[in-house]
């Protein structure tokens, strides 16, 4: 239903979803919430972990990833903008994908100027300073020259793999401590600094969905964090009165 709040020209973000066919009611209500909640806005973010995990574009092609891309192409010709930003686990979502949704890839992480004010937006995994384990994978997986020759590999292949670095990285978490395994402040602090204070931050991966206030140099942030869609959806509006969680 619409109301009146809904008709004021705002954007809504996501993050973490993690869609896979084991579980399918997440994939459900995210289908759902396309056709009817995101209606009303004028774009949706996608700030990361839309999949799983994403073994290349040439998944496209798997019926539970062609149900997801037709549901956000449809959203995309209905006239909302759609943006993405890749995850640590779809950073190879790629050309062929963008083409077939949509969706317009922004680096991470970018600023933009949103109903009056600078926003940051990122997946929030490169804020992970302390996790060195991560940060040295992080680096070598995002090198062009790597993605090429695993790209080179046939999709069975690739998918092998990257089932085994998946239990390598939840038998390696269940050792990390939770401060570990969150920003570090001082990244945060060096980042609102680089990007000459933007007064609001928004990003995923951390699952720990949080409004938080940032004071450096005498300027204000308010960092929002994003929430999971494992047990239900989480996902944030910006309109010109500023950021709120939406009730899903
Ligand atoms: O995602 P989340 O929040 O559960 O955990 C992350 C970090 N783990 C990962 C791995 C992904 O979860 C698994 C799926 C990725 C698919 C990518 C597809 C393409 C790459 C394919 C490569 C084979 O990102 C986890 C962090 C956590 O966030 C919190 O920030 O701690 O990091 C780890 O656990 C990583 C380990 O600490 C280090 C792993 C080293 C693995 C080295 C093997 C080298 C393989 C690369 C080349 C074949
Ligand atoms: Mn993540």
């Amino acid at each position: 239903m619409s109301t009146v709040r809904d008709a004021q020209a705002h954007s809504l973000f996501i993050s973490d979803l993690h869609l896979c066919q084991s579980r399918p009611l997440i994939q459900v209500q995210f289908l759902a919430f396309l056709q009817a909640t995101v209606r009303q806005a004028q774009s949706l973010f996608i700030l990361g972990d839309l999949f799983e995990y994403w073994a290349g574009d040439d998944d496209l092609s798997d019926p539970f990833n062609s149900a997801v891309v037709a549901a956000l192409r449809e959203l995309t010709h209905a006239g909302v903008f759609l943006y993405l930003i890749h995850g640590n686990r779809d950073f190879l979502l790629s050309d062929a994908f963008t083409r077939a949704t949509g969706a317009q890839c922004l680096d991470d992480p970018s600023v933009l100027e949103l109903y009056g004010r600078r926003v940051l937006l990122g997946h929030g995994d490169i804020w992970c300073t302390d996790d060195v384990a991560y940060q040295a994978f992080r680096q070598q997986v995002r090198d062009p020259a790597w993605q090429a020759q695993f790209l080179s590999q046939p999709l069975a292949a690739r998918k092998a793999q990257i089932e085994a670095l998946r239990l390598r990285s939840e038998s390696e978490k269940s050792q990390k401590s939770m401060a570990i395994m969150d920003v570090n402040p001082q990244a945060i602090e060096a980042l609102f600094r680089d990007f000459d204070y933007p007064p609001l931050m928004i990003h995923g991966h951390t699952h720990r969905p949080a409004k938080h206030l940032l004071q450096v140099d005498g300027h204000t942030c308010e960092r929002w964090v994003l929430g999971d869609w494992y047990e239900q959806g989480s996902c944030l509006r910006l309109d010109a009165s500023g950021c709120s969680q939406v009730k899903l």
